[in-house]
């Protein structure tokens, strides 16, 4: 067949790839999304160079072969690589990596088994590039499209593993350095983790975070994300003479103050190469920053420059790349986990695939507001990651690939582990059980909480023997903890008699205690020690508190909306009610709390002590305020009424004084209280 004869069926492949790859390297290099699994754009990558390959007269300037990376992002100031920035060729297998090494040898006319390269991990960052005039950074670039990048001077110097000024006295007078900026593990954990909690945005994985932090026009975003750098090239050397090897370029880039990778290795031959790889892959989940594969360049400066490039790579260095993280498969349905604390998570149940190594059938979708960032739908094609000993995750949905039958994810109304009703409220990421102390689930954390000093302070009822009363099924609810008798105690492990006539007479002692302790002991969601005596205080009784209304509980000072509802919705749950039964028939009591219209002069007021008191115990002056209607709290606000400082007293009473928050003694807090507390009686 002549070269101008195309078949027409070759040329729409050529056309369908070229517009699939295209469509991939926007949404990867503009929009810093991943669209189509790596291994899949790497073969439809290869596909398309083997046709032009084979019909070169198909090979236009535009197709994506004859470029690297994708277009610039419009809102940055261009930069104008002097020298363009590359990319390297792939190697995806031992062969591959043999055949490279023995291509070099044969052009150089060397021994493959003497030739030296350095070898580092491929972080899966960023590329970017640092220019410095007389030792001072003056330009940070994206890599773009290799050509022209993005100024993102202001970014880069917020890293601090970036020098900003070089050390050193023998400074070059040009110096240009690339490398990868990136994000580590922990410290995209700790990101995530904050964002959470602030409700800001919550990253898929590092590599979107880092992107994501060096595309913000504002530099103070930027500081604020644990973004690193490692120097991997030298682009442009000016005043300075360059060493003969590339490792000694790394290490006089380490003596100017840069970051280099401290996994970097000089090897031999391809058995070096491969050696070195095999090691990486072993290491890579132990490292604290995402890598896929290993870069391996020939180490002699010379060598490189007689190798020079072929076309879009250099011929002395290939990227060695893991076997693929990340496939595609069906996304079958989605069920709902209960964890400890009653958090709802959904999990993606998968059609089974083979990922790194491993067949995955189920992936964590986090929360609804990612399954909603996903869009994902049951009957999706997903892309599946799996990193190391990381939980596999769902990173993307591919779109196009949507079925027209596929169903929404819907959040349960009830608990699937038992029956009580769901709460998202308003502003939270988590959708949680509302059974609280009596979903199964949640029970070993719930009964520690029962337990506890503040609660009912059960000496001798701790972790570990929750652990065994709930996993032997002899505890399902606090009140079975009433029934339980010495003997079967006696026979647990770490038990004897002693001990197990302890724990019986300290729940006996446990069932007397206050109507405040028993509503907090309950474990009504965010209603803490101060929140349960204002609520003892308002309501009197406990029929009263759990048949009062949501606006009665809203009108009660410290109580907000948010946990007015929490308190509401536990007791319409029918489990809550009848364990709340069960544990008065137990025994579990209380004094009466004086009606609730009793005086409250202190109501609306939150009091602090800190310090040593003489006159009286910590617990004895919390209880006479809380009686008076006041909010006894921990800590120091604009919002305090007022300190009680006794010797001893540290950061409150510093606080205080700088808030302007008026601060009394002892002596004056107790006249003052008696004074009080007779006004109140006369009422
Ligand atoms: C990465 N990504 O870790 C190069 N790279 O060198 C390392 N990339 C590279 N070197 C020349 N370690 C072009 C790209």
């Amino acid at each position: 067949m002549s070269s101008q004869e195309i078949p027409a069926d070759i040329a729409n492949e050529v056309n369908d790839l070229r517009h699939r790859i295209d469509e991939a390297n926007y949404r990867y290099y503009v929009e810093n999304e991943a669209h189509i699994p790596d291994a899949d754009y790497d073969q439809l990558m290869r596909r398309l160079e083997a046709l032009e390959a084979q019909y070169p007269a198909l090979v236009t300037p535009e197709s994506p072969t004859q470029r690297v990376g994708a277009p610039v992002a419009g809102d940055f100031a261009s930069v104008t690589h002097s020298v363009r920035m590359l990319s390297l060729d792939n190697a995806f297998s031992d062969e591959e990596l043999s055949a490279f090494v023995k291509r070099a040898a044969t052009r150089l006319g060397s021994d493959p088994e003497s030739l030296a390269f350095c070898c580092e991990p491929k972080l899966d960052g960023l590329a970017v590039s640092l220019l410095y005039r007389d030792g001072i950074l003056v330009q940070g670039a994206t890599r773009g499209d290799g050509s022209t990048g993005e100024d993102i001077t202001h970014n880069v110097r917020t890293i601090d593993s970036i020098p900003l000024k070089l050390f050193g006295n023998d400074v070059p007078s040009l110096l240009e350095v690339r490398g990868e900026v990136f994000i580590g593990q922990h410290g995209f954990e700790r990101m995530n983790e904050r964002a959470r909690q602030e409700n800001g945005k919550v990253f898929a994985n590092p590599r979107n975070a880092a992107a994501g932090s060096l595309r913000q026009l504002d530099a103070s975003i930027a500081r604020q994300r644990p973004l690193e750098f490692f120097a991997y090239q030298v682009a442009q050397l000016e005043g300075a003479e360059w060493a003969d090897t590339h490792s000694e370029m790394m290490a006089r880039l380490r003596a100017l103050g840069f970051r280099s990778n401290p996994e970097l290795a000089i090897v031999q031959g391809a058995s070096g190469v491969i050696g070195f790889c095999q090691r990486m892959g072993e290491r890579r989940a132990s490292l604290d920053y995402d890598i896929d594969g290993a870069v391996l360049k020939i180490d002699s400066l010379a060598q490189q420059a007689e190798l020079g490039f072929v076309s879009r790579a250099p011929r002395w260095a290939i990227a060695f790349k893991f076997p693929a993280e990340e496939k595609m498969t069906t996304l079958k349905g989605v069920e709902f986990q209960v964890g400890r604390i009653g958090t709802l998570t959904p999990v993606a149940r998968l059609e089974p695939v083979q990922v790194a190594g491993v067949t995955v059938t189920n992936a964590t979708l986090h929360n609804m507001d990612e399954v909603s960032r996903l869009d994902a739908r049951i009957g999706d094609q997903v892309i599946v990651r799996r990193a190391g000993d990381v939980i596999p995750q769902i990173v993307q949905v591919v779109i196009d690939q949507r079925p027209d039958d596929t169903h929404e994810i819907v959040m349960p109304s009830h608990c699937p582990v038992c029956g009580s009703q769901i709460e998202r409220l308003e502003g939270e990421v988590a959708a949680r059980c509302s059974g609280g102390l009596f979903c199964p689930a949640q029970r070993k954390e719930s009964l520690q909480h029962f337990a506890s000093r503040k609660a009912l302070d059960i000496d001798g009822l701790g972790e570990k023997l929750i652990d065994v009363l709930v996993e032997r099924e002899m505890v399902k609810t606090p009140a079975d903890l009433f029934g339980l008798g010495v003997a079967e105690l006696a026979e647990l492990p770490r038990m004897a008699e002693k001990s197990a006539g302890n724990l019986v007479a300290a729940l006996d002692k446990a069932r007397s205690t206050t109507l405040a302790r028993f509503i907090y002991a309950i474990g009504i969601r965010e209603v803490g020690e101060a929140t349960a005596a204002v609520l003892a205080n308002r309501f009197g009784s406990l029929e009263a508190l759990m048949s009062a209304a949501l606006e009665q509980l809203m009108s009660v000072p410290d109580v907000g909306p948010i946990v007015a509802r929490h308190i509401h919705t536990f007791f319409r749950q029918q489990v809550n009610v009848d364990t709340v039964k069960a544990l008065q028939q137990a025994g579990v009591h209380w004094a009466e709390v004086e009606s609730a219209d009793r005086p409250q002069p202190l109501e609306g007021q939150t009091w602090v002590l800190t310090g040593t008191l003489e006159q009286l115990t910590r617990d004895e002056a919390k209880e006479r305020l809380q009686q008076l209607g006041a909010k006894v709290a921990g800590s120091v606000s604009k919002k305090t009424f007022c300190v009680v400082a006794g010797p001893g007293a540290g950061s409150k009473l510093a606080k205080a004084e700088q808030l302007g928050v008026e601060v009394i003694d002892e002596a004056s807090f107790l006249e003052r209280l008696a004074g009080i507390e007779r006004d109140a009686a006369w009422r």
